[in-house]
């Protein structure tokens, strides 16, 4: 079956507007069904290293390159992500999300790590599905969103990209961080940001078979999830970015030379650190559907 997703300019021309848009009813059961599997069957406690996401009760960024369970339905979805954003897309990472009630999730934040392999100006958003309905003003465990025409995280993208490259390599190295570290408290935003960030966001309400797509400079949170039936909030986020886009080795290296020992799951970016500088997206990802996976977990 193909996944024919109708977009309409409209849909075009509020994505590029706003950075974001709720795809209504656009997941059908038989995909359902197959997301819902891999969560219950391709996930490893050891996917989850609480150093790297304690703000969930279970994270995987190495399910999707367990099986081929998700290909063929990532492949088809690739034609109506890519006349939403029009460009040729490919997908480099998947991500599985869970809260249970009480877990907070992710702060405010824009997806920098996601997508440090390519430039910031590079076109890159994610496809996030939950398996669960989400009712802002029921238990919630959804996002909130800030859209880009009111308050856009590019220049502060363009911020981290200078600090990965320049920043604690070198003389500079002490003064830039000392210097970020007063401006931003070791978050990624200040005082004023925060202030904006809550008053400007939107709660979503979500319906299974709903899917949103957000971009790379839009501000988001997580939302708790309350009390209530829903025992757990899982989502699947799929990464994707510009199938022409180049991968940056430097910018790569630098964002994960800090991390390695303190964060990073031990199989955080595996495939990534073998890529040539250069090598277009479309290219790398032949060489296997998550960037982010361990090829030599992945059967068959
Ligand atoms: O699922 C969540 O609560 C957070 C998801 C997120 O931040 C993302 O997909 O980029
Ligand atoms: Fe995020």
């Amino acid at each position: 079956m193909t996944r024919s997703w109708p977009i309409s300019p409209d849909d075009t021309e509020h994505y590029f507007r706003t950075g974001s848009i709720v795809m209504r009813q656009r997941v059908d059961a038989e995909a359902l069904a197959l997301l819902q599997q891999a969560n219950d069957e391709d996930f490893r406690p050891e996917d989850h290293s609480p150093a790297f996401a304690p703000e969930f009760d279970r994270y995987s960024n190495q399910f999707v390159s367990r099986t081929h369970r998700l290909e063929r339905l990532l492949d088809e979805l690739r034609a109506p992500l890519a006349a939403l954003v029009r460009r040729d897309v490919v997908f480099t990472q998947g991500i599985l999300f869970s809260l249970r009630a009480g877990t907070r999730g992710y702060r405010w934040h824009f997806d920098n790590l996601s997508f440090c392999f390519v430039r910031p100006e590079d076109l890159a958003f994610t496809l996030w599905i939950p398996l669960t309905p989400i009712r802002a003003r029921e238990q919630n465990g959804g996002m909130r969103l800030v859209d880009r025409s009111d308050f856009c995280a590019r220049a502060r993208m363009q911020q981290w990209a200078y600090y990965e490259r320049r920043g604690y390599a070198g003389e500079r190295g002490p003064r830039l961080a000392a210097a970020k570290a007063a401006q931003y408290e070791d978050r990624w935003y200040g005082a004023f940001d925060l202030e904006m960030l809550e008053d400007l966001s939107h709660p979503l309400d979500m319906d299974v078979g709903d899917a949103l797509v957000f971009d790379r400079y839009t501000w988001h949170r997580s939302e708790a999830l309350a009390p209530g039936p829903i025992e757990t909030r899982t989502a699947v986020a799929f990464r994707a970015v510009d199938a022409d886009a180049r991968f940056d080795k430097r910018l790569f290296e630098q964002s994960m030379a800090h991390r390695v020992d303190d964060e990073v799951p031990p199989l955080f970016g595996h495939l990534l650190c073998e890529l040539e500088d250069g090598i277009r997206m479309r290219d790398a990802v032949a060489l296997g559907v998550s960037l982010w996976g361990n090829r030599a977990a992945r059967g068959g």
